[in-house]
């Protein structure tokens, strides 16, 4: 039962990412992607080198979304994908053999053709319709169950989630969530993690 944190720079200004980065990995977010939808690679880079030794002292892995040459250079725990961005051999070569490659699904048909090209984990969603992902039609919570019974590998379910309904998606199911705006947005993100977890715990 994760949390997985996102820093989206959609949410983030970057003159906060240290400081939400810090309190991320305070709060007991368990993995931290980055994710700059709207930036250059050498943006990306910068900011992959302020984040990487956050979670670094955190004992935290630190993936880098979309850009597997980045997570090289800085030396991140893994990359991941969406579904047209590649092969995932190629992806973990070119991020220098991390350890986590992970690619986003949205069908029980994609997860299963994740965990047979040797994704370590997926996404899973959106599970609700979500700003975070613009023109992506939600999946809804029925096939979660399924999913895990269709692989091994950590599910990340993803999507419009938050305090309000993770109790619903957990009882649908879902084991580890991602959860990005309601997070990010939220004024003290140490405390909602804790209130995330408590759920997720007292659910599964
Ligand atoms: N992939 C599927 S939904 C999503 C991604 C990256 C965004 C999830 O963000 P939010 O804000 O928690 O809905
Ligand atoms: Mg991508």
């Amino acid at each position: 039962m994760k949390i997985y944190a996102i820093l989206d720079l959609g949410y983030v200004p970057e003159e906060s990412l240290t400081s939400i980065a810090t309190d991320l990995c305070d709060g007991g977010a368990q993995l931290l992607q980055l994710r700059a939808k709207n930036h250059t690679e050498k943006q990306i880079l910068q900011m992959a080198q302020i984040v990487r030794p956050i979670c670094a002292r955190h004992g935290i892995p630190f993936i880098v979304n979309d850009y597997p040459r980045v997570a090289a250079m800085v030396n991140a725990d893994g990359i991941h994908l969406g579904q047209d961005d590649g092969n995932l051999d190629d992806a973990r070569r070119d991020a220098g053999n991390c350890s986590l490659v992970g690619r986003s699904t949205h069908s029980i048909r994609q997860a299963q053709k994740a965990q047979d090209e040797g994704a370590d984990y997926i996404g899973f969603g959106p599970l609700h319709a979500t700003a975070t992902k613009p023109g992506r039609s939600a999946i809804g919570l029925q096939d979660i169950a399924e999913a895990h019974r269709h692989v091994s590998i950590p599910v990340y379910c993803i999507g419009g989630i938050n305090l309000q309904n993770l109790d619903t998606v957990v009882c649908a199911g879902a084991k580890n969530v991602v959860i990005v705006s309601d997070l990010l947005q939220s004024n003290d993100i140490p405390s909602y993690i804790k209130r995330a977890k408590s759920i997720l715990t007292t659910k599964n």
